[in-house]
């Protein structure tokens, strides 16, 4: 006999990618299936676990499935759950505003500052504000870099000064009119109670308020900025996660070449 149960299930499967209505893939397309994790402020027990797939069902969850649940502390319940999503999103239509750069590695962007401008770029970066991270402006601007991309520090063609964590706008600003800098680089990551808005737009403001807006390329980044949102908040671009040094120093570097053309 060909074929078989195999055979006959794959041919039932719906195989249909349809863009405008794209919904998660677990196993076969169109499936839905979604894992996901949260906790509920009560005691765990079945109580809690049906209260978490009444929550699943009212996310657009079909076949919601506690797989594991536990206490995390007392009044407090974690879990894992699986379901199938019923929402779909039309891919087709999506637009993303981007920063319009190309991406060039480490060397090639040395290169392109020695031809096209001729002398070191000097960037003053900083994690700004009351914001104590370190590790996502480290990432960006340490000699060491991260994942395997050099950062800033360690361009030829790049004077690289990273000040910090928890530095006041004030004191950003100072040192960039001090260094003479093309550009200034800051980190937010954390953006409760949108801190990182007044914060961002504050900078924004201190740099109008001394005429300065218009001569440094102002760059923002961090795990919840986005291009669009840096653009309304006044930057000339923002970066979010898994960005590195050089999708930073090929914009600083292009844009710079942009603005002053003759
Ligand atoms: C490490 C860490 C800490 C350390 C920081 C140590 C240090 N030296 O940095 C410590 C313990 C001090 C800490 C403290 C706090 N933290 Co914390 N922390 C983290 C943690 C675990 C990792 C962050 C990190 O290092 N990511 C790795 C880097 C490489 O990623 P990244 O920052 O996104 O950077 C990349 C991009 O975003 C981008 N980027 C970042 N900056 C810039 C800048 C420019 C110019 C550009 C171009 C790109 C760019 O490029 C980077 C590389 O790709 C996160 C949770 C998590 N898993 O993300 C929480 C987290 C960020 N912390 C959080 C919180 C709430 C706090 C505290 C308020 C906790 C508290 N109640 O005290 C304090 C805040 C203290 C303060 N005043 O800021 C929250 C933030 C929630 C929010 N949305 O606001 C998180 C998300 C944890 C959570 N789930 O609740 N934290």
């Amino acid at each position: 006999m060909s074929g078989g149960l195999y055979s006959m299930q794959a041919k039932d499967f719906d195989q249909t990618l349809d863009l405008t209505k794209v919904k998660p893939y677990g196993d076969t397309m169109n499936d839905g299936k979604v894992q996901l994790s949260f906790t509920l402020p009560v005691p765990e027990g079945p109580e809690a676990v049906e209260a978490a797939k009444l929550l699943l069902k009212k996310m657009g969850f079909e076949n919601p499935l506690v797989a594991f649940s536990k206490e995390l502390t007392p009044g407090f319940t974690f879990f894992n759950c699986y379901g199938s999503l019923v929402h779909t999103v039309d891919y087709s239509n999506i637009y993303v505003p981007k920063v319009e750069s190309t991406t060039m590695d480490m060397h090639e962007c040395d290169e392109y500052i020695k031809e096209n401008i001729g002398r070191k770029l000097v960037v003053v970066g900083a994690s700004t504000g009351t914001d104590a991270h370190t590790v996502g402006i480290d990432a960006i601007m340490n000699m060491k870099g991260y994942a395997g991309h050099y950062g800033l520090e360690r361009y030829d063609m790049f004077d690289a000064y990273n000040l910090g964590s928890q530095v006041p706008n004030e004191e950003l600003l100072a040192k960039a009119m001090e260094l003479k800098a093309d550009a200034i680089l800051v980190s937010q990551t954390v953006t409760q109670k949108d801190v990182h808005i007044q914060n961002l737009t504050n900078l924004i403001e201190l740099m109008e308020a001394e005429g300065l807006r218009d001569k440094m390329i102002v760059v923002c980044g961090g795990p919840r900025i986005s291009h669009e949102l840096a653009k309304e908040l006044g930057f000339d671009a923002g970066f979010g996660a898994n960005t590195y040094a050089d999708d930073v120093a090929s914009y600083i570097a292009q844009e710079y070449v942009k603005r002053n053309k003759q």
